[in-house]
């Protein structure tokens, strides 16, 4: 069965697949809020046949597959990416109502990228070996090899869903496993057509699985399952706890990303420039729906009125639109509920005495776009350390900026939450820029930029944002199994 673009079904042993119960949510679009398509939303019969293909995929040939033939695979999967990039492109931001331009340079081409990455991580993994004496001596070698961990349920958050997605189904079929996937049931479109693609170049069938529907039941089906080996997931932090309850059940591995309330440091010797626009971006792209993006700004006091006006006016000029306007810089919020909590922000932190600098509301579109979820990128300033608004992720386009006067009340403020993903740091001084990175409790700390990365450094976050690193080698930890051989000679 093929895809209809706004129909998205289970992806299962190769084969697209409707709900067994004929049961169906809406897509709906985050631009106009108009109906999009319908998914088809997962029970328990879909996910044990996606788990069940997954394993089969497993047991007849991926995981034992000549690694080069596995690298060669993935490197056509992410060319077919690249080759069928407009439907991707359309795709996403169908789903997301994110501009083009961003996904364009950031979400589809991440996308493709991951494959290439970790298929080539792959080709280079060295086995560790060592020789001991015996007592009667002969001796022995000891040597490791790294085995596939099996069956790996992919659990993928709404706000990047291809690159999210793809950042960890390739590392999990590089190292030889199969996966189920299961995307928001906000964003399925790109999942379930890389389904195709994946067809198109000759992954073997039941290596790549996709179930559709809501994270309550069809995703909770999926970790609750006992053919699954290991969970990976990104999105918040409460429900990364309760997934992380459920795959203690059977004691399966887990592999966290998730909240972050990350802190921008500016110091007065930065270079303003580039602060303002790294700063912008961090806290504005994709409407602030990143978990790295900054929601809390401290800013060194003898810049501190220049900085507010200058992102002020920076966030002014954001253009909210549609997907397709090129002159659009900033898309709508996911989806009508999650406008009302981050509404719900915006009122609180009025009521805890806010200066709203800018911002704060809904913004008035043309009527093509009034059904739309837009809301107005926000600034604060004179909240204190315990308002909730500092406090609690967000993830919206909202920052509040608070001064400084040393370098250690600076990092005692960025270091005074209960998550510690990212931070960023914007000065013109090396050692300070060194000496101050290496003190936050972050797992990814960014000198005057912001989002950039080689995808060879480890990634995660400290604190409850999260458990595990990936990226390059280190995604090894999470995506195999070392296993020992002791040879006596
Ligand atoms: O860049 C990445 O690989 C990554 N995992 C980003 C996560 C963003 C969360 O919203």
């Amino acid at each position: 069965m093929g895809l209809n673009m706004r129909e998205s079904k289970h992806f299962i042993n190769g084969e697209y697949l409707g709900s067994i119960a004929g049961n169906t949510l809406v897509n709906t679009s985050p631009v106009t809020g108009e109906q999009i398509g319908i998914i088809h939303d997962g029970g328990e019969q879909e996910v044990d046949m996606a788990v069940n293909a997954a394993r089969a995929a497993l047991d007849n040939g991926w995981a034992t597959m000549e690694v080069n033939q596995r690298v060669a695979l993935l490197h056509r999967l992410a060319d077919r990416i690249n080759e069928r990039f407009d439907e991707f492109l359309e795709a996403e931001c169908a789903d997301t109502g994110k501009p083009f331009s961003l996904a364009k340079h950031v979400d589809i081409p991440r996308g493709a990228n991951n494959f290439k990455v970790f298929a080539d991580m792959i080709k280079n993994v060295a086995n560790e070996a060592f020789t001991m004496p015996t007592p009667d001596g002969t001796g022995a070698i000891n040597y490791t090899i790294r085995k596939p961990k099996g069956v790996i349920a992919c659990v993928i958050p709404w706000n990047l869903p291809l690159l999210l997605m793809t950042w960890k189904v390739a590392p999990a079929l590089a190292c030889g496993n199969t996966v189920v996937v299961k995307p928001s049931n906000e964003t399925t479109l790109t999942t379930c057509l890389l389904g195709e693609v994946m067809n198109e170049v000759g992954i073997p069938k039941g290596v790549f699985n996709v179930v559709v529907g809501r994270g309550r039941t069809t995703g909770d089906a999926l970790v609750r399952h006992q053919g699954v080996d290991a969970v990976t997931f990104i999105g918040s932090t409460d429900t990364g706890e309760k997934l992380m309850t459920a795959a203690a059940v059977g004691v399966r591995d887990v592999a966290l990303e998730m909240g972050g309330k990350n802190a921008g440091v500016v110091f007065a010797d930065c270079d303003m420039d580039k602060a303002i626009e790294g700063t912008l971006r961090s806290s504005f792209a994709n409407c602030g729906q990143v978990c790295l993006g900054t929601e809390r700004v401290y800013v060194e006091r003898p810049i501190f009125d220049e900085f507010v006006a200058r992102l002020k006016e920076g966030a002014e000029a954001l253009k909210l639109g549609a997907p397709d306007d090129e002159s659009t810089t900033m898309g709508p919020l996911i989806s009508a509920s999650h406008r009302d909590l981050v509404l719900s922000y915006y009122q609180k932190a009025v009521d805890e005495g806010a200066t709203v600098v800018t911002g704060g509301g809904i913004p008035d579109m043309p009527e093509a776009l009034a059904g739309g979820n837009w809301i107005q990128p926000t600034i604060w300033t004179g909240l204190s350390e315990d308002a909730v608004v500092i406090k609690e992720e967000i993830f919206g386009p909202c920052c509040h900026i608070a001064p400084f006067d040393t370098e250690e009340e600076a990092i005692q403020l960025a270091n005074n939450s209960p998550y510690g993903l990212a931070a960023a740091l914007w000065t013109e001084n090396a050692s300070r820029a060194h000496r101050v990175g290496q003190k936050l409790d972050a797992g990814t700390v960014w000198i005057n930029s912001w989002f950039l990365r080689d995808l060879r450094v480890p990634f995660g976050g400290m604190k409850r944002s999260g458990i595990g690193r990936e990226g390059g080698e280190h995604s090894l930890e999470f995506y195999t199994e070392l296993q020992t051989i002791c040879v006596k000679l």
